[in-house]
Formats: structure tokens, sequence, C-alpha cells
């Protein structure tokens, strides 16, 4: 029986509710982070962890626990579920109010981490590649709800994806307001031309901590990677595409908007950061037992 922790308690699934009343509900006020756990060992818990309070802090949102607590009620929710391949689920919403936007209506955030058993996101896709297609919804634009925050608000990927759907595309690609490249639905872009790697500036995307891994593992094994603005054409004449987050982990995109990338299977570059993340996730982390 999969047991939800919900403000301080561990709850049968079926019985895991909030009240209609939550504003995490009725407005999507609330912050939310996801985590995967390898072999027994939970993937940049800290890095996490860190993200979800600063989520919060940009909403203004009090979290009615520590950091190290929030650290120990993750580890204890995979530890009571019996779990060593995870996908975890912390969410901290502004809690139960009245009707009517205002926060301060809300006396204490409602803290819920769901933690099930996940495998590979994409299956036989990391092999031939993803096809990915450009949407005409833009990325929210960093003045009106910056995208940086994990906000419970996620229809603006949301459209995207059901874009991506309705083109036949496995993944979006999201361009901010400006037309630069942003990120996919729910994951970061990187591209590689003449043995660099290149991948967006973080000021309309997601600080995603894969991204952060990635680039962390290919400076490390000598490769030459900048962060810049890039267009559609930069996409459409790379020599190889893969997109990186905690659920679609590293994976090529061999397809863009009908372009075939490179040689249309995953390049050597993807292939050899796949394997150095894979490496990455298999070695290190916080361990659960
Ligand atoms: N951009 C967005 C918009 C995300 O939601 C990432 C990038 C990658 O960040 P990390 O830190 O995970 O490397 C994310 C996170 C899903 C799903 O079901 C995807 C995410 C979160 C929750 C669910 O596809 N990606």
């Amino acid at each position: 029986m999969n047991l939800i922790y919900i403000n301080g308690e561990f709850v049968p699934a079926e019985k895991a509710t909030v009240s209609v009343f939550d504003h995490g509900f009725l407005y999507g006020d609330g912050v939310f982070e996801g985590i995967r756990a390898y072999e027994g060992r939970v993937f940049r818990l800290k890095d996490h962890v860190n993200r979800l309070f600063d989520s919060a802090q940009a909403i203004m949102l009090c979290v009615p626990m520590t950091r190290e607590e929030m650290e120990e009620a993750i580890l204890e929710t995979l530890r009571k579920n019996n779990l060593r391949d995870a996908y975890i689920r912390p969410i901290v919403t502004r809690g139960f109010g009245d009707m009517g936007l205002d926060p301060n209506k809300c006396k204490l955030a409602t803290v819920i981490i769901i933690a099930i058993e996940w495998g590979a996101m994409y299956g036989s896709l990391y092999e031939v590649g993803l096809t990915a297609v450009s949407v005409a919804v833009r990325r929210n634009s960093p003045d009106a709800l910056p995208p940086n925050i994990k906000s419970l608000n996620y229809l603006n990927n949301i459209l995207a994806k059901i874009e991506a759907n309705i083109k036949g595309g496995n993944e979006a690609i999201i361009l901010d307001p400006q037309g630069r490249i942003s990120e996919g639905s729910g994951d970061n872009i990187f591209v590689i031309k003449d043995q660099r790697i290149y991948t967006p500036h973080t000021i309309s995307n997601l600080k995603g901590i894969t991204r952060e891994a990635v680039i962390e593992v290919a400076r490390a094994r000598g490769y030459d990677l900048a962060e810049r603005d890039m267009g559609l054409f930069d996409l459409y004449t790379a020599d190889e595409v893969f997109v990186t987050g905690t659920a679609a982990e590293v994976a090529p995109i061999t397809k863009v908007d009908g372009r075939i990338i490179g040689s249309g299977k995953p390049g050597p570059i993807t292939r050899d950061l796949m394997a150095a993340f894979r490496e990455l996730t298999q070695t290190t982390g916080r361990p659960i037992y």
C-alpha cells in the first residue's frame, strides 16, 4: 500500500486528500519538486530541497519546517514505502483558506510528499531519439510569472504539451516571448554544434538540476560548454540536440519540426553524456537506508 506524507502523517493513498478550500487546488498557489532516487540513493536531494524553498521564498510562502526536516521527511516517505528506485513529489501549498485569492487568509501551508516506483520515462525512444516540435504558445514572461518558480500553476507547460501532442511530437520546444529557445514542457534543452555544447540562459526557464549536473559532467569530460541565446535556426542546424530533466533524464532529440538533426540518430556527444549522467546517478546521492 502506497503511503503519502501529509502534514507530518503517513496516510494510505486512497485516503490522502486535501480540502477543496486549499489554495493549491483553488488557485495553483503552491510549489513543488520532482526528484528521483536510484538504487537506494536520492539524486541531488539538497539541490531539490533548496529549489523548493527558493520557489516558496519567491511567492512568500512559509514552509512550516526546516530544509533539514524536509530532507528527512522525503527520506522517511521513501523508507515507509520500501522504495529504492523512485520518483518523489514534494508539494507545499498555501493551505486551507476561504474563497478569495488573498494568501493572508491561509494560516498554515499544506505539505505533501508522494513517492512512487518509476522507471525510464521515454522507453525505447532513448535509442532512436525523440521528435520535438516548436509550439505557438510562448513561455511565461519572467515579469509576469517567473518560470524559475516551480509553481503548481503548470498550465503554460500543459498548453505546450497539448500542442506537441496535436502536432505529433514527443516533446514541445517552447520559445520565450522574444522568440529565443526557452525549454521543453518539462525539461531543459542543449544544442551541440561543431563539438561545442550550448544551452540557453535560465531567465525564461527552470534552473534545472539535471541541466546543472550535465553541465558539470560535460565540463569534467573536457567539452567546451557555453550558455547563450538561441533561436529555432540553431536547433534546425544543430549536429545534436538533447533535453534534460528529472523525469526525462538525458534524452536525445533527432527531429525538430520535421528537420532531421545530424545523422538522424542520437549523436556521439549525447550518448557520451547519457552514459556519464547514468554513471553519476548510479554512484552518487543521499542513501535512503
Ligand atoms: N523545465 C521545466 C519546466 C520542468 O518542469 C525541468 C525543466 C527540468 O528540471 P530538473 O530539475 O528536473 O532537471 C522541469 C522539471 C513530467 C515532469 O512529468 C517534469 C518535471 C517535473 C515534474 C514532472 O514530465 N520537470
